[in-house]
């Protein structure tokens, strides 16, 4: 037999429950910017540094083109040394060929999803970034919507963003770097574009140009090709998940020089 509970009593445990949370997420350190693999590890190499950290999703669900790798597969492809970032979430690995593996891409997805959880990062999901605060030269938090609002006619909705303040904002939106190009609107930074696919190159350069690309914004994951031009990647997800660490050590370094 359940618990007894009343219909009042289930709704009003969700509002107190997400409502104070809310208020917490108007002031954090940083602010990420889209909830995929580059995002998840970013959050979760900050949450485990101790920082206040909060993912901002457009979607009601985590994981970006994490769930279904390449095609309708199902399927990841990874490269050492990647891979060891999945082996100790626990995800099972098939070696295909030297240094390269599969993963079945759900089992990759939600263990990384639960592990950014377990390590204390906050999601704000059907959320959509419509723009930046950016005061005295420098990025200091987002504008955000309920994501339903963009698709209605304004006649319907006129509403509001509100604003989240935060210390750093990374960008991980994805091949979309919706973030950089509320910048790149405005002539502070530029956009290369992406290039054509290329696997091997691609990775490494993602994770050796994650970076502060204005001050107090960090791009990762394909964002950082997006920015710099660099190839396209496909179905493989290391260069993804080392990027979005490589963001959260450098977050983490500028929130260090800040305090
Ligand atoms: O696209 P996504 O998975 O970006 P990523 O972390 O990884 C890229 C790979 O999936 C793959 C690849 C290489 O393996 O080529 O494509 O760089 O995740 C980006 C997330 O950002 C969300 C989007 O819904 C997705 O979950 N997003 C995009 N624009 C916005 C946003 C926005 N304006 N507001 C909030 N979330």
């Amino acid at each position: 037999m359940f618990h007894p509970v009343s219909e009042s009593e289930v709704s009003s445990a969700l509002i107190q429950s997400f409502y104070p949370e809310l208020l917490e997420d108007t002031q954090s350190d940083v602010v990420i910017v889209g909830g995929g693999p580059s995002g998840l590890m970013a959050g979760r190499e900050l949450a485990q540094e101790g920082c206040k950290v909060v993912i901002v999703e457009r979607n009601n669900y985590l994981g970006g083109g994490f769930w279904v790798g390449g095609y309708f597969m199902n399927r990841i492809a990874i490269s050492a040394p990647a891979h060891k970032i999945l082996q100790d979430l626990g995800v099972p690995l098939k070696e295909v060929r030297p240094g390269l593996y599969t993963a079945l891409a759900p089992s990759a997805c939600s263990k990384l999803i639960s592990a950014c959880c377990d390590s204390g990062v906050k999601f704000l999901s059907l959320t959509l970034l419509e723009d930046v605060i950016l005061k005295e030269g420098r990025v200091g938090g987002v504008v955000v919507n309920w994501s339903p609002i963009e698709y209605l006619p304004r006649e319907v909705a006129c509403l509001d963003p509100i604003p989240l303040e935060s210390k750093v904002v990374i960008d991980a939106t994805g091949h979309d770097a919706c973030v950089a190009e509320k910048l790149e609107q405005r002539g502070l930074v530029h956009l290369e574009g992406e290039g054509a696919l290329w696997i091997t190159r691609s990775e490494d350069l993602v994770v050796e140009k994650t970076s502060e690309i204005y001050p107090g914004l960090i791009v990762c994951g394909m964002t950082v090709a997006q920015v710099f031009g660099l190839p396209r990647m496909g179905p493989i997800f290391g260069g993804m998940l080392l990027s979005g660490k490589r963001a959260g050590e450098i977050a983490t370094e500028i929130l260090r020089e800040k305090s």
